[in-house]
């Protein structure tokens, strides 16, 4: 593709998602759907942020990789992410394993997601090709990232965070140059090595890479021949880059998006049901350090037209109420009292209950007397009448799953098994 001057780079770019991957430590809240397709935020799913961030940066072709439980996930971007035109040169395509080259083959690896698909990136017409992992929640504008890649005339570029040594092993970690040049890559080393001058803290991969398409192609097809490899971009592609090409390292600090309200570069991995619930429970803060508010970096997603929540009273005069707490359209809070909470859309929650720092996902309905602490509700559990959880470790973990840090997962299979032993 001809570039014309003054072109941005994301109108030459696609990004691809890869929304594969099983994301296991989510326990029951993955059993049904793929981790990209989690709920998060009160309306929006993990992938949103994802894609989003893709379109504000000016991003209009994306492919998605999926396979595992691919569902839910599949009809969340028919429903909400269906208005791309391929008349205006605009294309999202869903690319589910097993459907296209070989029936039978499952995507070996996150290269070979990519590997698969080489006609239809093709297909896309762009100089460059950005891979995105369909399951962080984070804003980056990654026109900046491109700008870099295509300054620095680099082979790969991969987005950076700084982390915590002491998580540093869930990530591939490097080390780098004073030219952001990467001179070390480890995926997921057992003892990571910290930054120079920072023993605390490690420089990790966010599993951001930009390429040229034509760099890219050519690695995947001598990839795709050799049996040695797992097909991997932590693994295989980007070790084999660092040493014998170009690997550059992109600060994620540069390009994040943050709003006059944050002033850190905000970036989540919401994998364990510990995070998950944290990452949620934070936007209730007073000054949350996700912004979802701020419209000009929007979080697109499907969203059913609903009406607005309601809180009442009930006969008695009780006050259906709702504190430091973020209430999704067509909630009804009636006689309960929600304090540090977050309820997505067409949660219900009846007279004489408490919900105290509980996620509670679409349609939930919580019935009267129920008394909720810490705790994540599944879509569509209805809570019976009575219920206390979060207050006896021992009685939640017998009926529940209670994560290390003590938050109670509910599901509509344990309170089946609950209700036949009550
Ligand atoms: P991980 O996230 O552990 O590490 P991986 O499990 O390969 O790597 O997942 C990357 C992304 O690809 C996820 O979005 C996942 O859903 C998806 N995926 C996984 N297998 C897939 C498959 N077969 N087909 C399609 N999609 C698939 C990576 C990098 C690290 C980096 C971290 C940052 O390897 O170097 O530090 O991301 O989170
Ligand atoms: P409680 O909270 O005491 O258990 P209900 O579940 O009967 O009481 O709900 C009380 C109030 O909730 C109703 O009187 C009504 O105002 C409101 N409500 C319930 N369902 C709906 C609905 N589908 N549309 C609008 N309001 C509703």
């Amino acid at each position: 593709m001809k570039a014309r001057p003054n072109q941005r780079l994301s109108s030459q770019a696609m990004a691809f998602v890869l929304a594969g991957g099983r994301g296991s430590r989510l326990k029951e809240l993955t059993d049904r759907r793929a981790k990209p397709a989690v709920y998060f935020g009160g309306k929006t799913r993990i992938i949103d942020f994802a894609l989003s961030n893709a379109l504000n940066s000016g991003i209009r072709k994306m492919a998605i990789a999926t396979q595992y439980k691919a569902h839910s996930l599949i009809r969340h971007m028919q429903r909400g992410w269906g208005f791309f035109r391929a008349e205006r040169n605009e294309y999202l395509d869903i690319l589910p394993a097993s459907q296209r080259v070989d029936e039978t083959k499952w995507y070996l690896g996150t290269a070979d997601a990519v590997a698969q698909n080489i006609d239809i990136v093709d297909s896309y017409n762009v100089k460059y090709v950005i891979i995105l992992a369909g399951d962080h929640i984070y804003k980056m504008d990654y026109e900046i990232m491109l700008a870099q890649h295509v300054e620095t005339g680099a082979d790969v570029t991969i987005g950076c965070l700084t982390v915590p040594k002491a998580e540093a092993s869930a990530f591939g970690v490097m080390a780098v140059d004073a030219q952001m040049r990467i001179t070390s890559f480890l995926e997921k080393p057992k003892d990571p090595p910290s930054i120079p001058g920072d023993p605390a803290n490690s420089l990790a991969s966010m599993g951001i890479y930009v390429f040229d398409w034509a760099f890219l192609r050519d690695l995947l097809l001598r990839d795709m021949a050799d049996e040695s490899s797992s097909h991997d971009f932590g693994n295989d592609l980007i070790p084999a880059i660092v040493k014998g090409g170009k690997a550059v390292a992109h600060r994620f600090a540069d390009s994040c998006v943050t709003s006059g309200l944050e002033d850190e570069p905000y970036w989540r991995d919401v994998g364990t049901i510990d995070a998950f619930w944290q990452a949620n429970i934070d936007l209730t803060d007073f000054v949350p350090k996700l912004d979802l508010y701020d419209n000009s970096w929007p979080i697109w997603t499907y969203a059913e037209i609903v009406p607005p929540a309601k809180f009442i009273h009930d006969e008695d005069g009780r006050r259906g109420s709702a504190v430091s707490s973020l209430v999704s359209g067509d909630c009804i809070v009636s006689g309960s009292e929600v304090r540090n909470s977050l309820l997505f859309t067409g949660c219900r929650t009846h007279s004489f209950s408490t919900l105290d720092h509980v996620v509670a996902l679409p349609q939930v309905v919580v019935n009267r007397k129920a008394e909720l602490t810490k705790c994540v509700i599944d879509r569509g559990v209805v809570i019976p009448e009575g219920l206390v959880v979060g207050q006896d470790p021992e009685e939640d973990a017998k009926w529940f799953r209670r994560s290390e840090g003590g938050v109670v997962l509910i599901t509509r299979d344990m309170l089946d098994a609950w209700e036949r032993a009550h």
